[in-house]
């Protein structure tokens, strides 16, 4: 694996997974492999859990780790090609992205969704300019259309905790004060698909996602319905595709309660975090013994340092 930006880069998920369990199990096992190699993260936007896992996870490994914000401690990065820069942006990402890869050996990149225009969002603009010019592997930690890292932790976390081979899955769409982009959504049904599980969609009218990630799959529009024998519940909120980056519904019935946690068949709760209490989620079914945010967030180190290893291994 050179690069890891969607679930397509991992040439074999059943082994990334075994890869995934076996760091869990022995955290200091390859503490040597990334020995002398330095990892640079890069973030247009906040972080908790993604900054503090995955450097953990290259720290594990041997790794020497730099962080970067580029909205507060670097300069402004232009990242239109073409454009006279005449603003307020001084340096241009087609030097910055070189120059920083010139200072490390893996470089790791959290850029969302601006929600300017969705062509540049779904062509994954920034992102593209990175693998392009940077000269060593990228790491998406959450780009404007996937979010693989997180989506992997989900997937360990349900591998983990399933009842049944083939677990039914239910994504549902829950209400936000702000416009959220689509990545979650989309990379968690990528690798549930590619896991194999029985998957359920739900959201109201007009929060279609792209054609691109819901192939095979058709929408619930009743969560009522949706939740009737789910093993997991997966909420998340996005903004609209179709209508691109607009709020649609503020519909407060749609918060994940205890009523419709019991409609399922003891479901465990999931959600990516951070997450807005009494919007996305009752208080009393986040503290309940059913959620397992907290084991899915701390399985972001495993993910992390299991796709780390991979690169590593495969770009001596
Ligand atoms: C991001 C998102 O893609 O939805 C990151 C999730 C891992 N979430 C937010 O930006 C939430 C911000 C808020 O105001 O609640």
């Amino acid at each position: 694996m050179r690069h890891f930006t969607s679930v397509n880069d991992i040439p074999d998920l059943k082994k990334a997974l075994e890869t995934a369990f076996d760091v869990k199990s022995n955290p200091s096992a390859y503490a040597h492999l990334g020995k002398g190699k330095t990892m640079v993260l890069i973030f247009f936007n906040s972080s908790l859990r993604t900054r503090l896992s995955t450097q953990k996870a290259a720290m594990n490994l041997g790794m020497n780790t730099m962080v970067l914000n580029i909205n507060e401690d670097s300069w402004q990065l232009e990242t239109e090609l073409g454009v006279v820069m005449d603003g307020n942006k001084p340096e241009h990402l087609r030097e910055a992205v070189p120059v920083i890869g010139a200072y490390c050996d893996i470089i790791g990149v959290r850029s969302f969704a601006r929600f300017e225009s969705r062509e540049d969002d779904y062509g994954e603009k920034i992102l593209s300019q990175f693998t392009d010019y940077a000269g060593v592997p990228i790491v998406s930690m959450e780009a404007a259309i996937r979010h693989p890292l997180q989506s992997f932790a989900d997937l360990m976390t349900i591998e983990e905790l399933k009842t049944r081979e083939k677990p039914r899955v239910v994504l549902t769409w829950a209400p936000h004060p702000r416009a959220l982009p689509q990545a979650v959504p989309n990379s968690f049904l990528e690798w549930m698909r590619k896991a194999g599980y029985d998957l359920v969609v739900t959201h109201p009218e007009g929060y279609e996602l792209a054609p691109q990630f819901m192939e095979g799959l058709t929408v619930e529009y009743d969560q009522d319905k949706a939740f009737e024998g789910a093993d997991f519940i997966y909420a998340k909120n996005w903004a609209s595709y179709t209508h691109y980056g607009q709020i649609l519904s503020h519909d407060r019935s749609w918060t994940v309660d205890s009523r419709k946690m019991e409609r399922t068949d003891n479901a465990r709760f999931m959600h990516c975090l951070p997450v807005r209490r009494n919007m996305i989620v009752t208080d009393e079914v986040i503290d309940s013994p059913a959620s397992v945010v907290i084991r899915e967030a701390a399985n972001r180190e495993w993910a992390a340092m299991a796709v780390l290893k991979m690169i590593l291994e495969d770009n001596q």
